[in-house]
């Protein structure tokens, strides 16, 4: 079998999206998603330009080979251009392996280690008695666990908090929005939050919360200890983690367990917080950490120090990651849980798919390959417009990681 063809699809059905397809001499072809929320064109043209001339005529069975070719081959190694543009490489070829092997991609990463994936929604609201409303709705849907995250008084935005009661979708059309930020308000409000939901759901419910990069070290020690008792199933993104080692003051602090990762692109970005035990979950996905091979290596090196998965799953990831993530997680050994933020109807009529949600966990499907497909006269009815992701300030006007 060899590769003939690899095209890039850019399309826009309610926020935008890249799609890698692969086609074959032998009919067979594989998607991958290559979305990059806020530089999704850089990403296309690594895929134009650079990648696809080199894919043409190889044999799509040799993944590894190909994955090493286009990580080392490329001389500058790494980040989320072009660990995304892999990543899309890498998931279109595991795709037409398993469609070629007329089996689910999940049989070809060892099969099946559980029934399901355990999911977590996101429940949002302005307010403490909105938020604690849109926790009771989730758990009524059927889901086990539920992010929470709230409006912080005093501050017109707040992260992962819709607008409207619209679901939260961070990009917005236009030059980037600026959003502020007040630690001091948002640490007062945290607490009081989750004193609430643990008061009114009890302990039967797992609870997360995602603090998106914003605290000091020592404010994330003192917030995770202050959780402590309501035994978080985790505090995503305490602190910016470029500076892994940074989490050891924080670990100092707290039991809180800590979920990091989502903007890692390689195992490099996470070695020293998984073989230290810094964290307790890792985010790394599909999508933006070089596709389901290098994901598999990230994984394996967290396995022995207890470190388990915690894929980042928001809806500027397609439903082609999803896919992927899902027989990824329906085999790897040292599963912790898979964010899922549903997408919207007109997003699920361009990429449908077999996965599917009960009871709380998500179902990749048994069908060959990853499941899923692009409609692309419909995807071409939603044009690329380009959006980017807000800028956080403080108060006094100091940009800040939003
Ligand atoms: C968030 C994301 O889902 C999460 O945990 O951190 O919504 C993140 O803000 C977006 O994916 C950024 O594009
Ligand atoms: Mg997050």
């Amino acid at each position: 079998m060899k590769i003939v063809a690899a095209r890039v699809i850019v399309c826009s059905p309610g926020r935008n999206f890249v799609t890698l397809r692969v086609d074959t001499d032998e009919g067979v072809h594989g998607l991958g998603d290559a979305t990059l929320n806020g530089r999704e064109l850089a990403v296309r043209s690594y895929l134009c330009d650079h990648v696809a001339p080199l894919l043409i005529g190889r044999d799509p069975f040799d993944i590894e080979d190909l994955w090493q070719l286009l990580y080392k081959g490329a001389y500058w190694r790494r980040g989320p251009v072009t660990m995304s543009a892999i990543a899309a490489v890498d998931t279109a070829l595991w795709d037409i392996k398993g469609k070629a092997l007329q089996t689910p991609v999940y049989n070809l990463l060892g099969g099946r280690s559980r029934n399901g994936v355990l999911v977590y929604g996101h429940a949002n609201g302005a307010s403490i008695p909105e938020t604690v409303e849109a926790v009771a709705r989730y758990r009524e849907l059927g889901y086990l666990a539920v992010r929470a995250q709230c409006g912080v008084p005093g501050l017109p935005t707040a992260y992962g908090v819709g607008r409207g009661g619209l679901a939260y979708e961070p990009a917005e059309e236009g030059l980037p929005p600026e959003h502020r930020w007040s630690g001091e308000q948002y640490l007062r409000m945290v607490p009081e939050l989750f004193d609430e939901l643990r008061s009114t759901f009890g302990f039967d419910l797992h609870l997360l919360h995602d603090a998106h990069h914003r605290l000091t070290p020592i404010e994330a020690g003192w917030l995770g200890k202050r959780l402590e008792d309501h035994r978080l199933l985790w505090l995503e993104d305490p602190v910016p983690a470029e500076l892994q080692e940074g989490y050891r003051l924080i670990r100092q602090h707290t039991t809180t367990p800590l979920a990091v990762g989502e903007v890692f692109n390689s195992v490099y970005d996470c070695t020293r917080l998984i073989t230290e035990q810094l964290v307790d979950y890792i985010r790394a996905t599909v999508v933006h950490a070089g596709g389901i091979t290098h994901l598999r290596k990230i994984a394996h090196l967290a396995e022995p120090y207890h470190v388990r998965t915690g894929c980042h799953g928001a809806t500027d990831l397609s439903p082609v990651c999803m896919a992927a993530a899902l027989h990824f997680d329906i085999s790897v050994h040292n599963f912790g849980i898979q964010e899922y933020m549903p997408h919207t109807p007109e997003t699920d009529a361009v990429f449908p798919h077999d996965y599917h949600f009960a009871d709380g966990y998500l179902h990749p499907g048994d069908g060959p390959g990853l499941g899923v497909d692009i409609d692309e006269t419909l995807a071409a009815e939603y044009p690329y417009r380009r959006a980017y992701l807000p800028v956080g300030r403080k108060q006094d006007a100091t940009v800040h990681s939003w």
